[in-house]
This record gives structure tokens, sequence and C-alpha cells, in this order.
């Protein structure tokens, strides 16, 4: 039987050298962001992961991607980190941690890091809405890109494009993309089709330089696609993070249903290695087999209360 023991996780976690923390959509359940699946209005019960997340939907309706796309782009810009967020963004960015809560009592192990399947870039985000003295702009940019290494979005996000053409990557938290997708916005259908209201020329296209050989030409102007995995691509790090598997001593899983592979064999692979698995989720999720440690409930109060 997993413990529940608070104090005893705690223990744990302190003695471990390197931990991990692989989070699904349910960390940001809790800032309002549908989860994916078996749930009521979740996400693939309304919308056909074939349909809306492989390349084939992409190339077969680039304009019907990018409305879906832009929408919880949208909405995920509104939603805010919620206590989940902090509680994992305390224990895996020691700038963060040494600047708001020097008193904190947790001591840390000697590696944390935070890989995400979420693409709403919240576990980012995290640190821009900490109080300005602890805020990332204020810090050194060595700190910074600390905080940034801290954290692997395997999924990609929501905030960053590609272009098909140039591959050339960008960050942006600009509402709008393309002016033209501002029309989405007015139109309501909760089946989001897109009624021919734009068309292709009007997406989202490459402002990047463009080379020929080494000689700069100008701007691409092709096609962006939102930087996120996609059914049936390979996740960009999935080599990393199988070699930091190989060598963590725990694994925090939070809010994942473990459901899609690669992530869903991440846990079974540390057990595998003698390390413990700590499971943070709603309910009894596939990860739950693995568990050493099982905390039943949102994840918004469970981690507060046990990472205290
Ligand atoms: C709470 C809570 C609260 C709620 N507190 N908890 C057959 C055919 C074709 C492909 C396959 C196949 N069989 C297997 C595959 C591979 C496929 C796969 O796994 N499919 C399965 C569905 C079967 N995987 C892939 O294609 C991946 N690539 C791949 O395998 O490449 C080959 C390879 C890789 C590496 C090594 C070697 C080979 C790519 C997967 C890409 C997934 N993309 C998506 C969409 C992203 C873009 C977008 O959002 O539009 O990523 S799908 C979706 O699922 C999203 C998520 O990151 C991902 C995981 O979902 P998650 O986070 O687990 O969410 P839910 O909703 O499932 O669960 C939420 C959980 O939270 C639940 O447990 C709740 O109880 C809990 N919860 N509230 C705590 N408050
Ligand atoms: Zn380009």
């Amino acid at each position: 039987m997993p413990s529940s023991d608070p104090e005893s996780f705690r223990t744990a976690l302190t003695r471990a050298k390197n931990v991990l923390i692989l989070s699904g959509a349910g960390l940001s359940a809790g800032s309002g962001i549908a989860t994916y699946r078996n749930a009521e209005n979740s996400l693939w019960s309304n919308f056909d992961p074939k349909k809306y997340a492989t390349l084939e939907a992409f190339k077969d309706d680039p304009v019907g991607l990018w409305t879906f796309y832009h929408r919880r782009r949208s909405e995920y810009l509104l939603a805010k980190p919620n206590p989940a967020h902090y509680a994992l963004g305390l224990l895996a960015h020691p700038p963060v941690l040494a600047r708001i809560a020097p008193c904190h009592s947790l001591s840390r192990p000697s590696s944390i890091r935070h890989i995400t399947q979420n693409i709403d870039a919240l576990a980012l985000r995290v640190i821009e809405s900490l109080p300005s003295d602890a805020n990332v702009v204020n810090m050194s940019s060595s700190q910074s890109s600390r905080i940034e290494e801290a954290i692997i979005e395997m999924h990609g996000d929501i905030f960053v494009t590609r272009c098909i053409s140039c591959q050339h990557i960008n960050r942006s938290y600009e509402p709008q993309l393309a002016s033209t997708l501002a029309h989405l916005e007015l139109q309501s259908q909760p089946s989001m089709k897109h009624d021919g209201i734009i068309t292709v020329d009007q997406l989202p296209k490459c402002g990047g330089d463009a080379w020929a050989g080494s000689n700069r030409y100008g701007r691409c102007g092709g096609l962006l696609r939102p930087e996120v995995v996609w059914f049936g691509e390979v996740p960009p790090q999935s080599g990393e993070i199988a070699r930091m598997m190989s060598t963590c001593d725990m694994l925090l899983v939070v809010g994942t249903s473990s459901i899609v592979r690669p992530a869903a064999d991440y846990a079974a692979q540390v057990k595998k290695n003698g390390g413990i698995v700590a499971v943070f989720n709603l309910g009894y999720s596939k990860g739950a087999e693995e568990a050493d440690f099982l905390f039943i409930g949102p994840c918004e109060e469970t981690l507060p209360e046990v990472l205290q």
C-alpha cells in the first residue's frame, strides 16, 4: 500500500539526489484549464484529437487548427498559475526559493527538474507573477536562465511558433499572432468551426530572416505552426528525458492520466531502477500502480500542504 504520510514523503524527498517532477493537465486544472480526457468538458470529449492534434490535420485544415489554437491561446493568456504551480516553483527553482521564502523549511535535494506535458506555459509564468522583488526581471541573467533550464515543456508550448519553411522558433505572449485572428474572437460557436472567416493567406506568417546559403535575403513569410507535439510526433527532448529518468531516484507524478507515451512509461522506468514514485492526482490514475506515495485530491491543495 502506498503511503500518504507527508512527513515520510518529505524525509524521502530530502534524501533523494536526483528528483524529477512529471506534470500533466491536472496541474493546471486549478487555474481553470480543461484537462484532456475523462472529465466533463474535457478537451478531447469536445474535439477529436485526430482532427485537431496531428500534423495531417494541420496540413488538411490549417485555418481550422489555427482557430482551435488561437482560442486556447487567448484562454491560457487569461489563466493564472495556481498554488500547485507555486509549490512546485518553490521546490524546483532555487533563485525563487531564496528570494521569496528564505525560511522555507524543506531542505532541497541536489538536483530537481520539472518536466511538464502542459503547453500552457503556466509553470514558466509562475516566475513572472511573483512579487516584484522576486521577479525574474530583477534577477541576473544566469539566475533566470537557470529557471528556464529547470523546466522542460515536453509537449511544447502554445506561445511558441515554428515556421514550417525555415524552422524559425519564436515565443510571443501577444494576444494576436496575426491581425486576422482577431475576427475569430467574435465567433462564439462552441464547435469552433471557422466557416471560411479567414483564409490560409491570413494565418500567422514567419517574420524571421530567410537565408540563402550564408546570405540573408529578407523575410521568410512561411506559414507558422504552434510548437506543440502532436500525436505521431516525437517529443524533441525525449532522449534527454529518458537519460534523466535513468538516474532519477525520486519522481513526483502530478496530475497526469499516464496514458500518453512516452511520459506514461516514466514512473515504471524509475521504479525498475529502484527509485521512489510519488503520485498526486484527483483520483486513482494509471500512475498510481507504481506509487510509493499517493496523495489523492486536487494537487492545488495537496502539493502546498505536503511541500510546506
Ligand atoms: C487532477 C486534477 C487536480 C484533474 N489535481 N489531478 C496508437 C496509434 C497512434 C499512436 C499511438 C498509439 N498507441 C500509442 C501511441 C503513441 C501516442 C500515445 O501515447 N497515444 C495514446 C493516447 C495511446 N503518443 C505519441 O504519439 C507521442 N509520440 C510518440 O510516441 O513518439 C514516438 C516515440 C517517442 C519517444 C520515444 C520513442 C518513440 C506524442 C504525444 C503527443 C501528445 N500531445 C498532446 C496534445 C498537445 C497539444 C495540444 O494540447 O493541443 O499532449 S495529447 C494530450 O495528452 C496533451 C497532454 O500533454 C497529453 C497528456 O495528457 P495529461 O496531461 O495526462 O491529461 P489527461 O487529461 O489525460 O489527465 C489529467 C489527469 O489529471 C487525470 O488523471 C485527472 O484525474 C487529473 N486531475 N484535475 C490533480 N486538480
Ligand atoms: Zn520562416
